[in-house]
């Protein structure tokens, strides 16, 4: 999923409880309940072994969320920061309904999944389990070697690509990752856009001074970013 995005991001967070029976067992019991947390306890727990440096895609991402251009790795950004970033830098929600209700539902599903130690601020160690799930969407199924990583994201970039000129834009990106999100999904809508907004942002290094949606990526944007993210 790229869909920039992944399965944990956002999606369980935005899902309306539905309360669906179980047939008569607790919904506690129920397989996928406790998946959310382990997965991401266990993302932290092996980002927290690599080094601390701010960079890469989603490092530059860390970055613009808190409002500054380098350094950074012992700073944290609370959820103002984050619905600022989601306000102005991602335009996310624009011209639609209800705009500042998404915004501020977002930045509360968003700092439920990143503020791993619930202290109200999101670390650069709590970005980056984000960061490992982004890749996973960038090129799946790829581990090891950059070389690896630059191969999957190759083909996947083949996947999105849905008109074969070379340029990922806003509408491919939303489309495949709205077409990914799994059935019964709420909001759907809102995450895909969440989803090809961020990787937008991420990824495109030359386009910076035009509004996210009207960003493109090419081929070697994606593969060189989802190497960096490997790194
Ligand atoms: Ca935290
Ligand atoms: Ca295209």
């Amino acid at each position: 999923m790229m869909h920039p995005y992944p399965e944990g991001f956002m999606s369980k967070q935005l899902r309306t409880p539905r309360g669906r029976s179980t047939g008569g067992r607790p919904a506690a019991d129920a397989p996928s309940a406790a998946a959310p947390a382990d997965s991401n306890a266990q993302l932290l727990a092996e980002v927290k072994r690599g080094d601390g440096k701010v960079d890469g895609p989603m490092g530059r991402v860390f970055q613009r969320v808190l409002g500054i251009t380098e350094g950074g790795a012992d700073m944290a950004f609370t959820r103002d920061q984050l619905q600022r970033y989601l306000d102005q830098d991602l335009q996310l929600a624009e011209g639609e309904w209800f705009r500042g209700k998404k915004l501020s539902g977002v930045a509360d599903a968003l700092m439920k999944q990143l503020d791993t130690d619930g202290d109200g601020k999101v670390s650069w160690t709590e970005f980056r389990a984000f960061e490992k799930q982004t890749l996973a969407t960038v090129a799946p199924g790829a581990g090891g070697s950059r070389a690896e990583v630059e191969r999957a994201a190759d083909a996947r970039f083949g996947e999105i690509d849905e008109n074969g000129d070379g340029r990922l834009t806003y509408d491919e990106l939303f489309a495949r990752t709205r077409g990914e999100l799994p059935r019964g999904t709420d909001h759907k809508d809102l995450i895909a856009q969440l989803a090809a907004r961020i990787a937008l942002d991420a990824v495109d290094v030359d386009q910076r001074n035009q509004p996210v949606k009207k960003r493109a990526l090419d081929r070697n944007e994606w593969k060189k970013g989802a190497g960096d993210m490997a790194d």
